[in-house]
């Protein structure tokens, strides 16, 4: 441990919560043993030796968006070439493949459309749930709840009540970017604020609905940017207790407006994923999100912090769009077997972190 450290070593082994400048320190650091020594013995000390995965899918239903988030390879003008949006009918159809592969998630976001009306959504949630009970609804980002406030003409109480009496089961955390207005300002300016992502997440966890959090890290952020942002996160997590999940998301470089930027490093990785373990002592799990990271590097954040892969993950979209080499779905065998591994018990479980069985693997890498 570098002498630099040890006084934030000592405040994690007597579960001290750590400061904005010791987030700041730990970033600094190149001494990764150290930061992943600890935020392993504090992964470790919440979820002893389980890691996590879920048999889920995701459903993009539409890339028209109104917004012109400058990272974003996903969105399309209406009209424009490559743009599409799902019918109910093909949604439903599109679901089928759910249930055929025994999944219990499915991960519904997409564009903030200018025309879908209020009941299309509605509607799919419905329709949804009345032919797939047994799928966990985990649907509309906060961005996509703003939006549907202003097409619903209704406040986000009463948008997610309605939502949830239609099906919805649980928010998940994209839109949130990073927080600090400057990133904001130059990155994704025109849509839902900082303020309004924690309202609705804060609205949602009040009425004890649950949801999951993120960082879209790896691109023009600071040190101390990425601190307040996990920083404003803990803080609501205080007040509500509600977050399931920090998952850090790393940047994907290409077909975007923010040419010229590198791919993160492992070293940017691996410490996003350690500090964000040892800053969030009021949140359960963290996610290496193996879609951006990679599966070789999500199979090493289990040892610096990750007690969650997400899952096998049939039909990605948004972040293949942006040049992810990662494959687009990955069998239970394989994450399973990555998992026994690192080391790990591989817990298969459902959106709410309720063990469910998982299965032997005929392959072993030990
Ligand atoms: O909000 C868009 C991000 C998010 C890029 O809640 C990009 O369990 C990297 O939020 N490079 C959507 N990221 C995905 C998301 C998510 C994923 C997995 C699990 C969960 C969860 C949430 O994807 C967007 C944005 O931050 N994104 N473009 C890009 N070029």
């Amino acid at each position: 441990m570098a002498d630099t450290l040890r006084d934030i070593e000592a405040k994690v082994h007597a579960g001290e919560r750590l400061s904005f400048e010791d987030g700041v320190r730990l970033f600094r650091t190149r001494d990764l043993f150290a930061i992943g020594r600890l935020a392993n013995e504090v992964r470790e000390k919440k979820n002893g030796n389980r890691a996590y995965y879920v048999r889920n899918m995701h459903l993009n239903y539409s890339n028209v968006c109104i917004f012109d988030c400058h990272f974003c390879s996903f969105y399309r003008k209406e009209g424009q070439e490559g743009a599409w949006e799902m019918d109910l009918d093909t949604i439903f159809a599109y679901a089928a493949k759910a249930r055929f592969e025994k999944l219990n998630e499915i991960h519904i976001v997409g564009g903030v459309h200018p025309k879908l009306p209020w009941n299309y959504y509605l509607e799919m949630l419905r329709g949804l749930k009345e032919r797939y009970p047994e799928l966990h609804l985990k649907a509309f980002t906060a961005t996509e709840i703003d939006h549907f406030t202003r097409i619903a003409r209704k406040d986000a109480g009463t948008v997610l009540a309605e939502l949830r009496e239609a099906g919805l089961d649980s928010l998940p955390g994209g839109g949130a970017e990073v927080f600090a207005d400057r990133v904001w300002n130059r990155i994704c300016s025109g849509k839902a604020r900082p303020e309004r992502w924690l309202e609705i997440h804060r609205t949602w966890h009040r009425m004890g609905g649950r949801s999951t959090s993120t960082m879209l890290y790896g691109h023009i952020e600071t040190d101390e940017e990425r601190v307040d942002h996990i920083l404003r996160l803990r803080a609501l997590q205080d007040e509500t207790g509600g977050f399931n999940a920090f998952i850090p998301l790393a940047y994907q470089v290409e077909n975007n407006r923010m040419p010229g930027l590198p791919r993160p490093t492992a070293q940017t990785d691996i410490k996003v994923h350690a500090v964000a373990r040892l800053l969030f002592d009021n949140i359960d799990h963290l996610k290496a999100y193996w879609i951006m990271t990679g599966l070789k590097m999500a199979q090493i954040l289990l040892s610096y912090g990750a007690d969650d892969i997400d899952g096998t993950i049939l039909e990605e979209r948004i972040v293949h769009m942006a040049g992810a080499e990662s494959p687009l779905g990955v069998s239970e065998e394989e994450l399973c077997s990555l998992i026994r591994e690192a080391g790990r018990d591989p817990v298969r479980r459902d959106t709410l972190y309720r063990p469910l069985e998982a299965i032997e693997t005929t392959r072993s890498n030990h």
